[in-house]
């Protein structure tokens, strides 16, 4: 049986990034159960607007009921690193895919009995944390947002940039913390034609410069890589290994966001660490503000030996005041340790769920 849930959060804090702001965030919550009536959970983290990526809210609806949904229900398989043959031939729609290769890696590893941090290969008791700060109406604000996550102890601080909220922004942070691991994400809004500002922050002792260009400009980001101390940080631009791959040929960077949601779920997620470790590149676990259920995914694969740099993968109470799941996911001093319960390690408030649902799908006995 595969059900799903359109389920919505306020957010404790808006968020603004270079193409767009938010202040709730829906999500899709999936429920895979087997003939045996063990179940497993995942979440469909896309964004409701094709801004980040082509997919939406919506387009991940039908695409669950329509294809994948219908791929799963009935199918032998033993792992669930063979379950994405069962939609190779569906072009795109990772996010899609992302929340079904979630609860079929949850509802094996429960049966199993294993955290799925093992079954992944994990070896971290704990991951170290970051923050994403977006981008603020004030620099002073910003600044109170900095200081506030500094405090609280968390590894480095990741600052949204766009066109007109740059190097000001980032030089104030960088003065007020000289010491933290600082890096910025411009969501791929700048042009090779705007690359002097690159030359100005490449002073600013960043850990990274991450996407600073459109997806598809993969030569682009080679140019800049070659002229830049700093290392360029690839996230868009790679939604599978073909494109990781080209990237690490082109020297279009030095470091890899691996989103479990871009990159189509946990077993690519896996495969493009070992990939790009291998290539020489760094690699950290990047987030899409997930409620609990993708939040403990992405602490699972953050657990494996390469993820060496902090991760996007904050604790519950930087998003949301009531996370769905129990207990919540913890950041302690900047960390944030690894399940060593069966699965994803967090229980769904499935009450919760069903009752706030704006809409669910279930399809299958
Ligand atoms: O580019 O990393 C990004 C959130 C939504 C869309 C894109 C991005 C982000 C983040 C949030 O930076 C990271 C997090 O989940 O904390
Ligand atoms: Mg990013």
């Amino acid at each position: 049986m595969v059900e799903a849930f359109r389920v919505s959060l306020p957010l404790v804090h808006a968020f603004q990034t270079s193409s767009h702001r938010k202040s709730h965030l829906e999500h899709i919550l999936v429920r895979v159960q087997d003939a045996d009536g063990e179940a497993g959970w995942g979440e469909i983290a896309s964004p409701s607007d094709p801004y980040y990526s082509p997919e939406t809210v919506d387009s991940c609806w039908l695409m669950l009921e329509r294809y994948l949904g219908p791929a799963l229900l009935g199918a032998v398989w033993d792992h669930p690193a063979d379950v994405g043959a069962l939609w190779a031939k569906i072009r795109g729609h990772r996010f899609a895919k992302a929340g079904l290769d979630i609860a079929c890696w949850d509802m094996w590893s429960r049966s199993a009995g294993m955290p799925l941090a093992r079954a992944l290969g994990g070896e971290r008791k704990a991951i170290a944390a970051g923050v994403s700060l977006g981008i603020e109406p004030t620099v002073t604000e910003l600044l109170a947002q900095a200081d506030r996550y500094a405090a609280e102890g968390y590894r480095r601080i990741k600052l949204k940039i766009a066109p007109g909220w740059d190097v000001e922004p980032v030089r104030a942070v960088r003065r007020a913390h000289p010491d933290l691991a600082l890096h910025v994400d411009a969501n791929g809004a700048y042009t090779e034609e705007q690359r002097e500002v690159f030359a100005e922050l490449d002073r600013l002792g960043l850990t990274m410069i991450e996407q600073p260009y459109p997806p598809g400009a993969l030569s682009a980001h080679a140019h800049l890589q070659s002229r830049l101390e700093t290392a360029v940080c690839l996230d868009e631009s790679v939604d599978d290994l073909d494109q990781l791959d080209s990237a690490i040929e082109l020297c279009a960077g030095r470091v890899l966001n691996i989103k479990v949601s871009r990159m189509g779920g946990l077993t690519t997620a896996r495969a493009a660490h070992d990939r790009a470790i291998e290539g020489g590149w760094r690699v950290w676990c990047g987030g899409m503000h997930e409620f609990g259920v993708g939040r403990a995914a992405n602490v699972a694969i953050a657990s494996l030996p390469g993820f060496t740099l902090p991760s996007d993968v904050s604790g519950s109470d930087k998003y949301y005041a009531h996370d769905v799941v129990e207990p919540p996911v913890r950041a302690i001093f900047g960390g944030v340790p690894v399940p060593t319960t069966p699965g994803l390690g967090h229980e769904v408030d499935e009450p919760l769920v069903r009752r706030i649902a704006a809409a669910t799908l279930r399809l299958g006995e």
